[in-house]
C-alpha cells in the first residue's frame, strides 16, 4: 500500500477551501430526480446532465472531486470525450461510488446493511485503470422508537471498514459515509446521540481492521434535528452540536471531514458549514462540503433536461460551489439578493 499517495490525494481533496460533488446518484435516485423536473431517465439525458455539470466553466476552482457512478466513469460526452477526462482537465479528481446500495438487514425492523463487498478489489483494479483516485461507499442509519440497533451499527461499520481497507490496497483513497438519516421526528440530541455510537463503531472498525486514516475521508451527517421535529435547532446550535461529537469521535489523523447535506436546503448547508468554520476554529481536521442535492437542486431545475440551458444550470452550480467554498474559508456572507 503507497501509504504517502493516498495521504496526498486526500490532502488534495480538501486543499485550498475545496469540496466534492457528489453525482453519484444510482439508476433509481436519478430517475427520482429527473421526475422532479418531469424528464425520462434515459441514458443520454444522464449524459447530457452531467455533461452540463462537468463542463461548468471555473468548476475546479471550488470543486476538487467529484464521485461518479459507475455508468457515468464509463460515458463519453456528445463530442466523444470521457467524462472522467473532462473532470481531469478542469483540475479535479474523479471518484468513484463503490457500494451496490442499501439492502434490508435480515431480522431487523427496516433496517439497512449496505452491499457490495464481493468481487470489491477486482472492481477497485478496474476504477483505478479508468481514472479513479478515491472511492465512496454509503451506510444508511435510521433513527426510528427501537432504533437504530446495535447490531445495524455494528454490521455497517464492520462493512465500511472493510470497504476501506480493500480500497487501500488497491490504491483508491476511501470515503467512509455512515449517514445518519434527517427522515422522522426526532430531536437534535437524539442525532446526537446515534451519531457518536455510529462513529465511534465506524473508527473502533477503522482501527481493528488496520485502515491508514491518513488516508481517508469521512463523510458524515451534520448533528441535526430530524425533519418532522416540531422544534428545529438553528443554525448555531447545529454547529455546536455536530463540532462537540466530531471532537469526541473523530481522531485528528482524519485529514478531513466533508459532509452529506442530506436533505437540508442549499442554503442551510452552506450557513451550517460556514458556522463551524466561523465560530469553531482551530479544528484538528478541514470541514468541508461533499454534497449532492445541496450542490445541484438549482442546477437540475434550470436545465430542465434542455440543453438549450446549460449556461444557467452551470451557473447554479457555480454560485453553490463558490458559496460553500466561502463557508469553508468562513467567509459567507449570505446569498446576494
Ligand atoms: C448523490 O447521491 C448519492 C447516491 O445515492 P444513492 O446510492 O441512493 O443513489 C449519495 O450517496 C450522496 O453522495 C450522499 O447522500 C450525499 O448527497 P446529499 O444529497 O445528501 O448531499
Amino acid at each position: 500500500m503507497n501509504v504517502a499517495q493516498l495521504s496526498s490525494v486526500a490532502e488534495a481533496m480538501v486543499a485550498d477551501n475545496k469540496g466534492l460533488l457528489a453525482a453519484d446518484e444510482s439508476t433509481g435516485t436519478i430517475k427520482k430526480r429527473f421526475d422532479s423536473i418531469n424528464i425520462e431517465s434515459t441514458e443520454e439525458a444522464r449524459r447530457d446532465y452531467r455533461e452540463t455539470l462537468f463542463t461548468t466553466n471555473g468548476l475546479g476552482d471550488f470543486i476538487s472531486g467529484v464521485i461518479l457512478f459507475d455508468e457515468t466513469i464509463r460515458q463519453s460526452a456528445a463530442d466523444g470525450t470521457r467524462l472522467a477526462e473532462i473532470l481531469e482537465r478542469q483540475g479535479i479528481l474523479p471518484g468513484i461510488k463503490v457500494d451496490a446500495g442499501a439492502k434490508p438487514l435480515a431480522g431487523s425492523d427496516g433496517e439497512t446493511v449496505t452491499e457490495g463487498l464481493d468481487g470489491l478489489a477486482g472492481r477497485v483494479a478496474e476504477y483505478v485503470d479508468l481514472g479513479a483516485k478515491f472511492a465512496k461507499w454509503r451506510a444508511v442509519i435510521k433513527i426510528g422508537d427501537h432504533i437504530p440497533s446495535r447490531a445495524c451499527i455494528h454490521v455497517n461499520a464492520h462493512a465500511l471498514a472493510r470497504y476501506a481497507k480493500i480500497c487501500q490496497e488497491g490504491g483508491l483513497v476511501p470515503i467512509v459515509e455512515p449517514e445518519v438519516l434527517m427522515d422522522g421526528g426526532h430531536t437534535i440530541e437524539r442525532c446526537a446521540d446515534v451519531t457518536e455510537a455510529t462513529l465511534n463503531a465506524v473508527y473502533d472498525e477503522l482501527y481493528a481492521q488496520g485502515v491508514v486514516l491518513e488516508g481517508t475521508i469521512l463523510k458524515p451527517n451534520m448533528v441535526i434535528s430530524g425533519k418532522e421535529c416540531p422544534k428545529q435547532a438553528g443554525v448555531d446550535e447545529v454547529a455546536v452540536a455536530t463540532v462537540a461529537i466530531l471532537k469526541r469521535t473523530v481522531p485528528s489523523a482524519v485529514p478531513g471531514i466533508m459532509f452529506l447535506s442530506g436533505g437540508q436546503t442549499e442554503i442551510q448547508a452552506t450557513e451550517h458549514l460556514h458556522a463551524m468554520n466561523a465560530n469553531h476554529a482551530p479544528l484538528p481536521w478541514k470541514l468541508s462540503y461533499s454534497y449532492g442535492r445541496a450542490l445541484q437542486e438549482g442546477a437540475l431545475k434550470a436545465w430542465g433536461g434542455n440543453n438549450a440551458n446549460r449556461q444557467s444550470a452551470q451557473a447554479m452550480l457555480l454560485n453553490r460551489a463558490r458559496q460553500n467554498s466561502s463557508a469553508c474559508a468562513a467567509t459567507y456572507t449570505g446569498e446576494a439578493a
